[in-house]
């Protein structure tokens, strides 16, 4: 029997919860890929635990060997604060990373942000009260009424678009990139996923079994503290990704 399309649709975080009570206590599993976030981290801490008071919640951190201490930093929070850390030898990319969370976690809904609070952790709740409601895949978006990019250097704004639009041209979803999403576990259970530069997030999109996925509007802030991993490799990678995506769907191995 062919799989139920996808439905999309724009989300009030205000519609979710009011209306539909949590049936059980669930385990909330926020994964954080790491690379020389010292700096930004305990911020995220900071402002993640207040956001999940309500919830059973843990944060996987995945640093692959961050010169700066990450994992150190990462460590002294799990004194205070549900954290682990995931420790990796060397730089092995941003997809790979969450990956690796994904395994490590021990969720039943995974959730994943940049640490660099380019993803407001406020907005986390609202993303988990659309999978309460019983939706599969929530996506932080930039690109649905509501959401906005501030601060971006243009050039990374016109390569944003673009890859969204590219990539909205394979999955039923407005901000295909965005690396702010929460999923129900189950969606991916048995789901290969490419652990291949950094949009994990588009690699969820198209391979989760989400018979629902909604998009739920943020505004995306650049990083004020550190520097960005993301560069012209970066864009190549997801080209080639687009591609094995594309390859995957006409050849019937996508939903
Ligand atoms: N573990 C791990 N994390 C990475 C890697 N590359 C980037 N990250 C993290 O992925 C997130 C997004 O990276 P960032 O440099 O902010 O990318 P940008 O927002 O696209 O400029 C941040 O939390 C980074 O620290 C990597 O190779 N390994
Ligand atoms: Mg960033």
């Amino acid at each position: 029997m062919p799989r139920t399309r996808a439905t999309v649709c724009r989300w009030r975080a205000s519609n979710a919860t009011r209306t539909i009570p949590r049936l059980s206590a669930l385990v909330d599993s926020v994964i954080v890929p790491t690379y020389n976030e010292a700096a930004s981290l305990p911020l995220l801490v900071e402002r993640l635990a207040p956001a999940m008071r309500d919830r059973e919640w843990e944060l996987v951190v995945v640093d692959d060997g961050s010169p700066d201490g990450t994992a150190d930093v990462a460590e002294k929070l799990g004194a205070t604060h549900p954290v682990r850390v995931l420790r990796r030898a060397g730089k092995a990319g941003l997809a790979s990373a969450v990956i690796a969370g994904m395994k490590e976690a021990r969720g039943d809904v995974l959730v994943v942000m940049d640490a660099d609070l380019s993803h407001p952790p406020e907005i986390v709740p609202d993303l988990l009260a659309v999978i309460d409601a019983g939706v599969d895949l929530a996506v932080g978006s930039r690109y649905v009424s509501g959401g906005a990019t501030m601060d971006w250097p243009l050039r990374r704004r016109i390569v944003s678009r673009v890859a969204c639009i590219l990539g909205n041209t394979l999955v039923p979803v407005r901000d295909a990139t965005s690396g702010f999403f929460a999923v129900r576990r189950s969606a991916l259970d048995g789901v290969r996923l490419n652990a291949i530069g950094f949009k994990i997030g588009f690699e969820v999109i198209a391979r989760a079994r989400a018979h629902r996925i909604v998009e739920v509007p943020y505004t995306f802030r650049d990083r004020e503290l550190g520097a960005s991993k993301f560069g012209r490799r970066e864009i190549g990678q997801y080209l080639l990704q687009l591609g094995i995506v594309a390859r995957d769907k006409v050849t019937g191995r996508l939903r």
